[in-house]
């Protein structure tokens, strides 16, 4: 399999450790191709007339907010799946290329406080723009819904020290079960200066924050510090496993090798060092050079390109039998939603894979 090597220099690197190192049996993961023998999942069209939809939050009422990527806008579609005309809020957004209103999750105790939380590009115009250098920032604000469904100023919590790129920009928010929020931020598309393997910058990587924006004093890489998983390359989703297995993360690979890992906190993913099943030799040895903290992923797409966006994980066996524990992905340029598998023994895959005309709302 030809594969593309950014990092050539690095083969001269690794040559001059031991020879011992070449001996050293590598990490290795075999993807299941099998189908899954069951598909109870079925996807169906809820609702439309968005603008370049990207992320939802569910509340507690049984409605969800969307998030519009090129408007800023964050809409409403109550449970009986009818989209709100009035967007909840405008955000203004600086969408070029893969910037813009990126993501979106309602707090743990959404019912008391109405608070939503939002991650996007920022205009230096307060107006929406394309521009390429008419951005402000990467940041994640927060609003307030009150009881008839109208949003206060957003506040911004958390401005990241980065310039924004045009592209890999990640943007996924999410509350996990300790009530802290989790962010994914991409390298930013420059990934030659190693950037994703720096544990001083959040660019590549999970970062993990309270909700009020601070750093937790327990994080894995120090108390000062808001990294949760690093070695990323541009991550849309992650969802934290229900049986307390870890944090499943997608990223997006370079010309393919998409990745589905399943991350503890501290541990890095690799990029741009590895960037799927450890089956080449540099990479194996790469993988012996970070050692304990690398973990490789549990699937990867090799040639194919699906863009992973959403992780989600069935929690229980309301769907049927043998669907608990079932790991979703949503696919951007393969539309629909691949499913996964884990056996608990080996920690690798079966697949399972259900492809959709255009994409669908995931209804669980
Ligand atoms: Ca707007």
């Amino acid at each position: 399999m030809q594969r593309v090597k950014p990092l050539q220099s690095l083969v001269g690197f690794f040559l001059s450790l031991s020879m011992s190192l070449l001996s050293c049996q590598a990490p290795s993961v075999a993807p299941i191709s099998e189908p899954l023998s069951t598909s109870n999942v079925k996807l169906t069209k809820l609702t439309e007339g968005f603008d370049f939809s990207v992320k939802m939050t569910l509340l507690p009422d049984g409605s969800f907010l969307v998030t519009e990527k090129n408007t800023g806008f964050v809409r409403r579609v109550s449970p009986t799946f009818h989209l709100q005309h009035e967007p909840v809020i405008d955000i203004a957004v600086n969408h070029a290329s893969e910037r813009g209103l990126l993501g979106i999750a309602a707090h743990p105790e959404f019912s008391r406080n109405g608070y939503v939380y939002i991650f996007y590009v920022a205009s230096d115009s307060g107006r929406d723009t394309d521009h390429p250098k008419a951005a402000s920032d990467i940041r994640v604000a927060r609003f307030q819904l009150d009881r008839d469904g109208v949003a206060q100023a957003p506040q911004t919590l958390i401005t990241l020290p980065v310039r924004p790129g045009p592209f890999h920009n990640g943007g996924c928010i999410l509350f996990g079960p300790d009530r802290n929020l989790y962010v994914s931020l991409g390298e930013l598309n420059r990934h030659a200066n190693m950037i994703s393997q720096l544990k001083g910058n959040p660019r590549g990587k999970i970062l993990r924050y309270h909700d009020d924006g601070s750093i937790p004093a327990d994080n894995p890489l120090g108390a000062d510090n808001p990294i949760y998983v690093y070695g990323l390359r541009n991550t849309f989703g992650f969802s934290f496993d229900p049986r307390g297995r870890g944090l499943f993360v997608s990223d997006n690979g370079p010309n393919g090798h998409d990745k589905l890992s399943l991350a503890m906190p501290g541990e890095n993913l690799g990029w741009p060092l590895i960037w799927g099943v450890v089956d080449q030799w540099y990479e194996r040895l790469a993988a012996r050079f970070l050692g304990r903290r690398y973990r490789h992923p549990i699937w990867e797409s090799f040639e194919r390109r699906p863009a992973p966006t959403a992780v989600g994980v069935i929690p229980n066996d309301v769907y049927g039998l043998g669907m608990s524990g079932r790991i979703l992905l949503g696919q951007y340029m393969e539309a629909g939603v691949r499913q996964f598998t884990l056996d608990a023994a080996t920690m690798s895959v079966a697949t399972g894979f259900r492809p959709q005309s255009f994409a669908y709302t995931l209804l669980l």
